[in-house]
C-alpha cells in the first residue's frame, strides 16, 4: 500500500470527508492526495448550478447516489500518480467522465451531449472530481423570511368566477421554462400559464379540489387558486435548495388545513397551512438506514396523504424508512417509522386506498404499506428498478385486484396482487403481494402506467428506451385479454409536427376525469415544438393535438379530479 503524505489542507479536508461521514478515512485521505483537476472560480460556479439542475436529483447533494451512482472524488478522481486503477478500483479522471457525461451509460445514466455543450461537459467531468459543494440548511425562520401571501384568504373569491368546469382541468409541468400551464380538457384550450418554481416536479389537489400545490426542483411551493376568473398564484415559500413532493391533508375535517413539502435538500419535511403555506413545523430525516448506517442526506421521496386517518405516507429515499406522519397534533407530533428496503422512489394506493405501494427501486422491490395497522404489509420482489409513477389499479380476469407497475431497468410491466376485504375477492388471497403477471413490453425504460376505473385499457410508456422508435411511443395493453401483445402508438408521429433530431419523448399518460380520453406529453427539447396529444381511450385515435409557441417541454399532467381522489 502506498505512503500518503498528509499535508495541513489535505489533512482538513480528510478530517471533513470523514467527519461528515462522507467516506471512510482511508479512502479520504486517498481523495485528498491527489488534487483534483484545477478550476476556475467561474467555471466552478457553472459546474454547480449544472450538477444542481442536472446531477443532484439521482446522485444526492454530497455525491453518495442514490438512483445514480456515487460520485465521490475518492473514486472519481486519478491516483496521485496520475494512474487510474487500485486494487481492481477504477478511478475514473477527466477523460473518462467526459465520455461517460457526454454518452451516458447502460446503466441508465442518460447521454448529455445534446443537452450540455461540449465546454460544460468538460466542465462537469473537473467539477465532479472536487470536494462537493454543501447548499446551506433551511429553518422554519428560513422558510417564514421565503414566504410571500399574495392574497390573503378573506380577500379571494367566495365562489368561483368562472364557467370552466374545474373537475376536468389539467395541471400541465412546462419543466424547462418554471411554468405550470392550466389546461381546459373540455375546450382543450390552454386556461392560464402561471409561474412557477424551476422545473416543477408534481402538482397536487387540495381536497376540495379548488387548490393546485407545485413545487419546483429549487423548493419554491406555488398556491394556485381555481376560483379566479384566471387562476391566479395566491402564495408561494421556499422549501430549501431542492424538493420533489407535496400533499395535502384529506382526512375528514381537515380538508385543506394543512400542507406537507418534501425536501431533496436539506434532507427534512416541512408543514405548512394549506390555504396560506405560512411554516408550522420543519422536521429533519437525518438518520439511520435500515441497514443501521447513518446517513447524512436521506432525501424525502413520494408523499401522499391518506384518505382514511389524519396522516401522511413520507417515504425516505436513502434510509429505506417509510414514516406516518399523524398530523392530528402538529405541536406533539406522533411518526410511526417503518422499515422497508432502499431507495424509496415513487408510488401509489391500490384500489382500496387501504395500502400504499412504493417503489424501492436500488433492492428491485415494491414495499407495500398497510395504513390500518400502520405496517408493512409485504416486501414485493420484482424485476429491476421499478417506477411505478403513481401506479395503476384494475381487477385482472384471473388474479382479481392488481396495481401495476412499469420498470426503468426491464422490459415489463408487473402486475402485483393486493388485498381486499371484498367477499368475490377472497378466492384471490393466496396470491395477495405477490407479482402474479409481467407483461412483455419491447424494451426497458418505463416511467409510468396509467388507468381509469372506467377504461379496459393500460397505458404505459417508454421515454428512458434508448431507441427512437420507442421512446417517442406508447404501449396500450387491452386488460381483457392480456395474452396479446401491446399495441404500439407513435405520439411523435401522430403528433403532426416536424421531425427533429433530438428525441421528443412520449411520457406521462394520465386521464380525463371521466376516463374517455388519455393525455400524453411529448416532450421535446427547450428549442423544439412539444405538444400533448390527446387520444380517445376506446379507439386508441387521436383526439386532439395541443400544441402551442409556449408549450415548451410538457411533461407531468395532473388531472385535477383523478389527482384530487387518488384515481388510477
Ligand atoms: Fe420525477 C414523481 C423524483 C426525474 C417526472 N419524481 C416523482 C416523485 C419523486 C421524483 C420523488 C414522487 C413524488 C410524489 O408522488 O410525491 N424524478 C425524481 C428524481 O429524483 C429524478 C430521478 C431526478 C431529478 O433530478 O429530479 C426525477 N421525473 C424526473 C424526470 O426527468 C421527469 C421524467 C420529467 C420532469 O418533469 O422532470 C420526471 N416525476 C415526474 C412526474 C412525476 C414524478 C411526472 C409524478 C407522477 C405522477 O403521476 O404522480
Amino acid at each position: 500500500m502506498k505512503r500518503i503524505r498528509v499535508t495541513r489542507t489535505s489533512g482538513a479536508l480528510v478530517a471533513s470527508l470523514a467527519l461528515a461521514g462522507v467516506v471512510p478515512i482511508a479512502q479520504a485521505q486517498q481523495a485528498a492526495a491527489a488534487s483534483p483537476p484545477p478550476m476556475t472560480a467561474q467555471e466552478k460556479e457553472i459546474g454547480k448550478k449544472v450538477y444542481f439542475e442536472r446531477c443532484a436529483g439521482c446522485h444526492g447533494v454530497l455525491r453518495k447516489g442514490a438512483t445514480g451512482k456515487n460520485l465521490e472524488p475518492h473514486w472519481t478522481k486519478k491516483l496521485p500518480d496520475g494512474s487510474t486503477q487500485e486494487g481492481g478500483t477504477l478511478k475514473l479522471g477527466t477523460a473518462r467522465l467526459d465520455k461517460i457525461i457526454g454518452l451516458g451509460t447502460e446503466g441508465g445514466m442518460v447521454n448529455y451531449d445534446d443537452i450540455l455543450t461540449k465546454e460544460e461537459i468538460d466542465i462537469m467531468a473537473r467539477y465532479i472530481q472536487q470536494v462537493p459543494d454543501v447548499p446551506p440548511e433551511f429553518s422554519l425562520k428560513d422558510m417564514e423570511a421565503s414566504w410571500k401571501l399574495l392574497v390573503p384568504v378573506d380577500q379571494r373569491p367566495k365562489k368561483p368566477q368562472h364557467k370552466v368546469n374545474l373537475k376536468n382541468i389539467f395541471a400541465v409541468t412546462l419543466r424547462d421554462t418554471g411554468e405550470l400551464a392550466l389546461i381546459d380538457g373540455d375546450t382543450k384550450q390552454i386556461w392560464q400559464i402561471l409561474k412557477t418554481g424551476y422545473a416543477v416536479h408534481i402538482s397536487r389537489l387540495s381536497a376540495s379540489g379548488r387548490y393546485v400545490y407545485t413545487v419546483g426542483r429549487d423548493g419554491l411551493v406555488t398556491l394556485i387558486d381555481l376560483w379566479y376568473e384566471k387562476p391566479t398564484t395566491v402564495a408561494s415559500i421556499k422549501l430549501g435548495a431542492d424538493a420533489r413532493s407535496v400533499d395535502t391533508s384529506k382526512f375528514k375535517g381537515f380538508e385543506d388545513k394543512y400542507l406537507i413539502g418534501g425536501g431533496y435538500w436539506p434532507p427534512q419535511y416541512s408543514i405548512m397551512e394549506g390555504e396560506t403555506l405560512k411554516p408550522l413545523k420543519v422536521v429533519s430525516t437525518r438518520g439511520m438506514t435500515v441497514d443501521g448506517e447513518y446517513h447524512p442526506e436521506p432525501r424525502v421521496a413520494s408523499i401522499v396523504a391518506s384518505h382514511i386517518k389524519p396522516e401522511w405516507v413520507v417515504n425516505i429515499k436513502e434510509t429505506g424508512q417509510i414514516l406516518l406522519v399523524d398530523y392530528s397534533d402538529i405541536k406533539n407530533l406522533k411518526t410511526t417509522t417503518i422499515e422497508s428496503a432502499k431507495f424509496l422512489h415513487d408510488g401509489g394506493w391500490d384500489a382500496s386506498k387501504r395500502y400504499f405501494l412504493v417503489a424501492a427501486n436500488a433492492s428491485h422491490k415494491v414495499a407495500a404499506v398497510d395504513t390500518k395497522t400502520g405496517k408493512l404489509a409485504a416486501l414485493v420482489d420484482t424485476k429491476k428498478i421499478p417506477h411505478p409513477g403513481r401506479g395503476a389499479n384494475f381487477v385482472h380476469p384471473q388474479f382479481g385486484p392488481v396495481w401495476a407497475t412499469g420498470h426503468l431497468g426491464d422490459a415489463v410491466v408487473s402486475l402485483i396482487s393486493t388485498a381486499s376485504d371484498k367477499k368475490e375477492h377472497a378466492k384471490y388471497k393466496a396470491n395477495n403481494w405477490k407479482v402474479v403477471q409481467e407483461l412483455k413490453m419491447p424494451g426497458a425504460g418505463n416511467l409510468f402506467v396509467k388507468t381509469h376505473p372506467k377504461s379496459k385499457n393500460l397505458w404505459a410508456d417508454l421515454p428512458m428506451n434508448p431507441e427512437r422508435e420507442n421512446a417517442e411511443s406508447v404501449y396500450v395493453f387491452t386488460m381483457t385479454d392480456l395474452s396479446k401483445p401491446p399495441l404500439k402508438i407513435d405520439v411523435a408521429k401522430d403528433s403532426g409536427l416536424p421531425v427533429t433530431k433530438a428525441l421528443r419523448r412520449a411520457v406521462h399518460p394520465e386521464y380525463s376525469e371521466d376516463g374517455s380520453e388519455v393525455w400524453i406529453s411529448l416532450w421535446g427539447g427547450k428549442t423544439n415544438q412539444s405538444a400533448i396529444v390527446v387520444y380517445e381511450d376506446k379507439t386508441m385515435k387521436v383526439k386532439k393535438v395541443i400544441t402551442d409557441p409556449k408549450m415548451i417541454t410538457p411533461t407531468g399532467k395532473f388531472n385535477v379530479y383523478n389527482t384530487q381522489h387518488d384515481i388510477y
